[in-house]
């Protein structure tokens, strides 16, 4: 089937958050591809910019209607006519229509709802489930990538159990508290042992006083709890109360997330005032005595100096993923690889705004021994792209959310007729974590 792009339509719809989001369908003659675009709430300073109307009568200033009209008006007239799987021809020319480094005249979010629907509109035409399309690309640049020679790999996901920071009332300092279970040997096990520790972690609450606790925006429980450390005691508890060995089966991941308590120079923390090298210790004290095996945004986008010194004393051990430090941007990864600075990369398709420029992110992680952990936002949708895309470049690990809340479960049910397709012996990405490459 041909994949010409004959119609090109954006439409403003709701994300999980009730925040307007863009949709946009790619048709190719009969098949029709379609994304919609998450949005974050700890959103790094150097993310590629959102287009918001600022109308503080309509969704309090949210909604997308110039970014919807400029998919309709300035860019459907530009690519009707190219072929769909021209995926990096079709995202130079996004880019070059926008014009400006952080996509903000056209939207970034305009951008990459185009660019990810060329990607679903060319798996349609060839047939292809998206992920096993996104692996074969016809068209792309073999020959430096280093994820083409990847083979097609079910990720281990790292689950939110406990949520704090922006996504839930700032009732805790640092983010997210998140499960690994690192014992388990496929997907679907990996799936299962998480339902049950997040069943045990009620109970646990439960049993710990914290009656009829909400959720946060991303389906972990939001309770409020004494401190940090209480968190990840209750989820020591939970693994337990779950028949699993902390360490051995399940471990646990933090996202910091610490930008957002980050001011003159300093970590803000509930109880205390901390310097970069205070905050270092103490995580580091806390890996020593703690089954944590990841931690993100330990330092704030920033503060190189802090991250230099949180990676000389953790960096051999433990996974240290830069988020708001790297946004997904080959930029400050490449000034992130000279310093030594983290390990691992976490990969969002909105911070950069574009397929390929994701790719390019992962392939130059990989080649320098960086680890990448694809993972959607607090503001999701129904779209499922990012449980394809984990696939498709196999990097090993994933991170969507809790297992409660359909925009979070859409992602991990897509991931189950994935490991599906793939027959039984689907490979998985089991846990390891071996120091890169000096
Ligand atoms: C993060 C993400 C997802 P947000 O900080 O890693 O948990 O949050 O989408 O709000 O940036
Ligand atoms: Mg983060």
């Amino acid at each position: 089937m041909s994949d010409r792009i004959t119609a090109v339509h954006a439409r403003q719809v709701l994300d999980s958050r009730g925040t307007p989001t863009v949709e946009v369908d790619i048709h190719c003659g009969s098949v029709m591809g379609r994304a919609i675009v998450p949005s974050g709430a700890s959103t790094g300073k150097h993310e590629a910019r959102e287009l918001r109307d600022g109308d503080p009568d309509d969704y309090a200033g949210r909604s997308v209607g110039k970014a919807v009209a400029n998919v309709r008006q300035v860019i459907a007239p530009a690519i009707v006519g190219m072929a769909a799987a021209e995926q990096e021809t079709i995202d130079r020319k996004l880019c070059d229509l926008d014009g400006t480094p952080a996509k903000s005249r056209l939207g970034a979010n305009a951008i990459l709802g185009v660019s990810l629907a060329c990607a679903h509109a060319a798996a349609a035409s060839s047939n292809q489930p998206l992920w096993q399309y996104l692996h074969r690309r016809p068209h792309a640049p073999r020959e430096e990538s280093v994820t083409r020679s990847v083979t097609p790999t079910m990720p281990m996901p790292m689950v939110n159990l406990i949520s704090g920071g922006l996504h839930a009332g700032r009732n805790l300092d640092m983010q997210d508290f998140l499960l690994l279970p690192i014992g388990a040997t496929s997907y679907s096990e990996a799936l299962r042992m998480t339902v049950d520790v997040y069943r045990a972690l009620s109970s646990v609450l439960q049993e710990h006083g914290f009656e009829g606790v909400l959720v946060g925006d991303e389906g972990g429980f939001g309770p409020k709890l004494a401190g940090n450390q209480q968190a990840i005691e209750m989820l020591l508890h939970a693994f337990r109360r779950a028949g699993l060995h902390p360490g051995r089966d399940a471990a646990i991941a933090i996202d910091v997330a610490s930008t957002h308590f980050y001011e003159d120079g300093l970590y803000r923390l509930k109880d205390t005032l901390m310097s970069a090298t205070t905050m270092a210790a103490m995580l580091t004290d806390w890996a020593d005595r703690y089954p944590i095996l990841s931690i993100e945004d330990g330092m704030a986008e920033d503060d190189w100096a802090g991250w230099k010194a949180l990676s000389e004393s953790l960096g051999k051990r433990v996974q240290l993923i830069g988020d708001d430090l790297f946004v997904t941007n080959t930029q400050r990864l490449a000034q992130g690889i000279k310093e030594g600075v983290a390990n691992a990369v976490l990969i969002k398709v909105n911070q950069i705004g574009t397929l390929t420029e994701t790719l390019a992110v992962i392939d130059q992680a990989r080649a320098a021994g960086y680890r990448c952990v694809i993972s959607a936002r607090s503001g999701e949708t129904e779209d499922c792209t990012i449980a394809d895309l984990a696939v498709a470049t196999g990097v090993g690990q994933i991170k969507i959310g809790s297992v409660a809340r359909s925009e979070r479960l859409a992602k991990y049910n897509q991931l189950l007729r994935i490991e599906e397709q793939m027959g039984p012996n689907a490979p998985f990405a089991k846990w390891e974590f071996s120091e890169p490459e000096a």
